[in-house]
């Protein structure tokens, strides 16, 4: 398996000789700074590998071995195959990042917003800050904030009364910084930052699409672009709906080992694969994680390893230490580990610490949401450990 580690680019806080001292030798990245739907060049995706793999005189190489994402604009999501003109500009991305010789891409299709989290600075018992999402303050939002059309008749009563409660102590302060983290898309969401009135025109235009329809434009999407896929070499990774399920009284179809068997019956190509992101799918207690990494093996390209903690009433969550949520991670790995070694040299499964704790000098440093350097660091030597454990010492 190989070390891989998300980068923001060159603006971003964490640095490409720190990702070195992680111990990581593969990078993931995008090129954030794209429109959504705006086709990338060959000529900018060579430059932004050459920054990231043109080694200082003495430093160890890395490679960018994944894209994550090119975003899936909209109209492709509620369109389907008839979004000709968007998706032939997603194929012309893709045939951009094969050109560069990048082989492993990472997308999703979740509807008007990617990774949602009421909280991104919850204090946990040692005084680190973790992401987290409360049913109950996510219910304030949707009922009481964005103030959604036929919303109520999706939360029980007595949802709706907690959450009347929760948004009545919550000060104005807070209703920013909810209303900000919902709709400001997170860092590396394939979404628009929203304002509330725009955030609801998205939501009407989504109007009439149920979960078999969005399944059906997935696949007509997944039609269109795995030949291209296929003739570069290059894999396709879905990454899973976080949280995995439907936000908003929006479908979403990427939450469960149904859902991925659903899309690899309907597109067997092998570019067909799977982003295996614990922290997503570990959310459901319905989801069993080992077997579905025993299952899907052979689909799975690209790993995002974190855990989460599932609170109370099982609706809510919040991202622990990597070895300490939900997620038994010794387990998942033995199965990867054991896909990984039927692989040829070159196809291993790259993997990332995915999220990490805000810990340490973080604390008093501006940080990406999700993405600080020592918590990550931290995730990634304990997976390594993991690894060495197992015998399969990473590359
Ligand atoms: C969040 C990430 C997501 C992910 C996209 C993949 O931390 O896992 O933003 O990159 O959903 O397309």
């Amino acid at each position: 398996m190989r070390q891989g580690w998300r980068w923001f680019g060159p603006n971003a806080p964490v640095t490409l000789d720190e990702v070195r001292q992680a111990g990581a030798t593969n990078v993931v990245s995008s090129l954030h700074e794209v429109p959504i739907g705006r086709a990338w060049t060959e000529r900018e995706v060579a430059e932004r590998k050459e920054l990231i793999e043109t080694a200082p005189a003495g430093r160890p190489p890395l490679t960018w071995s994944v894209v994550e994402s090119i975003p899936i604009p909209d109209a492709v999501k509620r369109l389907g195959g008839k979004a000709r003109a968007e998706i032939d500009a997603w194929i012309a991305s893709l045939e951009a990042v094969a050109s560069c010789g990048i082989p492993v891409v990472c997308y999703n299709f979740m509807p008007v917003v990617d990774w949602t989290r009421t909280e991104l600075d919850y204090v946990t018992p040692t005084g680190a800050t973790a992401m987290r999402f409360d049913h109950e303050r996510f219910a304030a939002f949707d009922l009481f904030i964005l103030q959604r059309k036929g919303a109520e008749a999706e939360y029980s009563l007595d949802d709706v009364e907690r959450a009347r409660i929760v948004y009545e102590t919550m000060s104005e302060q807070e209703i920013a910084d909810i209303t900000r983290n919902i709709t400001s898309a997170l860092p590396g969401s394939t979404t628009e930052p929203l304002t509330i009135p725009e955030f609801r025109d998205k939501l009407e235009a989504y109007r009439g699409i149920d979960a078999a329809r969005l399944r059906q434009h997935l696949i007509e999407f997944l039609a269109a672009v795995t030949p291209a896929a296929e003739a570069r070499g290059v894999k396709l990774t879905l990454h899973p709906d976080d949280p995995p399920r439907p936000l908003f009284g929006l479908p979403r179809i990427a939450s469960t080992a149904d859902d991925y068997a659903a899309l690899f019956d309907a597109v067997p190509s092998e570019a067909n694969g799977m982003c295996f992101c614990t922290g997503s799918l570990g959310v459901r207690a319905d989801n069993d994680l080992v077997d579905m990494a025993r299952r899907f093996g052979p689909r799975i390209h690209f790993a995002h390893l974190r855990a989460t903690k599932r609170e109370g009433d099982g609706r809510s969550f919040h991202e622990s230490a990597h070895l300490e949520g939900d997620v038994d991670m010794v387990a998942v790995l033995k199965e990867l580990v054991a896909e990984d070694r039927k692989r040829r040299p070159g196809e291993d499964i790259i993997f990332r610490p995915d999220h990490g704790q805000r810990l340490l000098d973080d604390l008093n440093k501006t940080v990406t949401p999700g993405y600080p350097a020592v918590g990550r660091l931290r995730g990634l030597a304990e997976l390594r450990g993991i690894l060495y454990a197992l015998g399969a010492a990473p590359n």
